[in-house]
């Protein structure tokens, strides 16, 4: 309502009396809410916020002597946007949480219609097992589980290995349309020889007959952090994007389009004393700084960043990324289904 001032009391007594007689027949005014509904622009109820892996690693490791993986059946701590408490969100849609798996380990297999990405952040010596294929991880690696895909995790090396899960738990929620299996089995059979997605679809063939739907997700389930990391150097020899740097989108080889229907992911390198223009987007995104440092301003507010840190910047607020170091970020939103729905925008300020 525009102008409740200019009403009378009696007005406003005979309105919230009529609102209370349709409320209990489950009816509500629109013109109570209809600005809400249809603001002029995206006003997201999370806030921008950051996470420094420093100052969380202890809390992480404190888990492993607590609960089991095997108990937890995942161990991990989510990572809530402060303005979206108790929702297990970091942004509307999308879901983050670090994950810790101690030697010895196995966080049993289990699949759902929720995808998730894995992208490694400490440690060595775990794999997880996709659909019967395992995969060692190693830092910095960007692993996926497509929806409804067996999937568990183990360690066989002899320290902890943590890692940031990003899932579309809150999309899937908001559809009602999650489903979920446990296996009698804790650990998959493996099925194929490590290495063999990989090989098969990330080495810019791909095997003659098969073909892929877009929407599909992709087969290759591996991106190794040392392929990506090459690339981006390789590009930095050009002047990067004012508004970007140098930033690559992940991409399912047979299609082009996201690996995974719901979830965007993106690496992008910043060179030392490079500070992005200002900008903003309508996908809410998770940045991890995979190496380097620097900061981040979001909607004025500023935040320091260093390796293994996230940080998320709401839908529609305008940032700047400062590299202090030569820096490497990987990020994930849920751009491709805004996207597909016509719905996403930019602006490059
Ligand atoms: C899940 O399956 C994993 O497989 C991690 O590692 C986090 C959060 C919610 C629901 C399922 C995993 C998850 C999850």
């Amino acid at each position: 309502m525009n102008h409740p001032a200019h009403h009378s009391a009696e007005t406003l007594a005979a309105r919230k009396a009529y609102y209370e007689r349709i409320g209990s027949d489950n009816m509500t005014p629109l013109w109570e809410v209809l600005g809400a509904l249809v603001p002029p622009e995206p006003r997201s109820p999370a806030v921008p916020h950051h996470w420094s892996y420093a100052a969380v690693r202890a809390q992480v490791m404190e888990a492993g002597t607590l609960i089991s993986a095997a108990e937890a059946e995942r161990r991990v701590l989510i990572l809530e946007n402060p303005g979206l408490r108790g929702q297990s969100c970091i942004t509307q849609s999308l879901y983050a949480g670090l994950q810790l798996i101690l030697p010895g380990e196995v966080a049993p297999a289990h699949r759902h219609t929720q995808s998730a990405l894995r992208l490694v952040l400490d440690g060595e010596g775990a794999y997880t097992s996709v659909n019967g294929e395992r995969v060692t991880m190693h830092r910095g690696d960007f692993i996926i589980t497509p929806a409804w895909t067996w999937h568990d995790h183990g360690n066989l090396g002899s320290e902890p290995v943590v890692w940031l899960d990003g899932l579309d738990i809150p999309l899937v929620r908001f559809l009602d349309a999650g489903f979920a299996e446990k296996s009698a089995a804790p650990s998959q059979g493996v099925v194929r020889p490590e290495g063999d997605a990989l090989a098969r679809y990330g080495a810019n063939m791909l095997p003659v007959d098969e073909e892929q739907r877009t929407g599909e997700p992709t087969r290759l389930f591996i991106y190794p952090y040392a392929q990506t990391r090459a690339a981006l150097l390789a590009i930095a020899q050009g002047a990067p994007d004012a508004h970007l740097g140098f930033k690559q989108r992940f991409v399912n080889p047979a299609t082009g389009a996201s690996p995974m229907p719901t979830m965007g992911t993106f690496a992008q390198r910043l060179p030392t004393g490079f500070t992005t223009r200002p900008y903003r987007c309508t996908d809410g995104t998770v940045y991890v700084c995979l190496e380097g440092s620097g900061e981040a301003e979001i909607n004025g507010r500023g935040f320091g960043f260093a390796e293994r840190d996230v940080f998320v910047v709401p839908s529609w607020h305008t940032f700047t990324l400062r590299a202090r170091t030569d820096s490497i970020l990987f990020s994930y939103s849920d751009r491709p289904v805004q996207k597909a729905l016509g719905l996403w925008r930019e602006e490059r300020l």
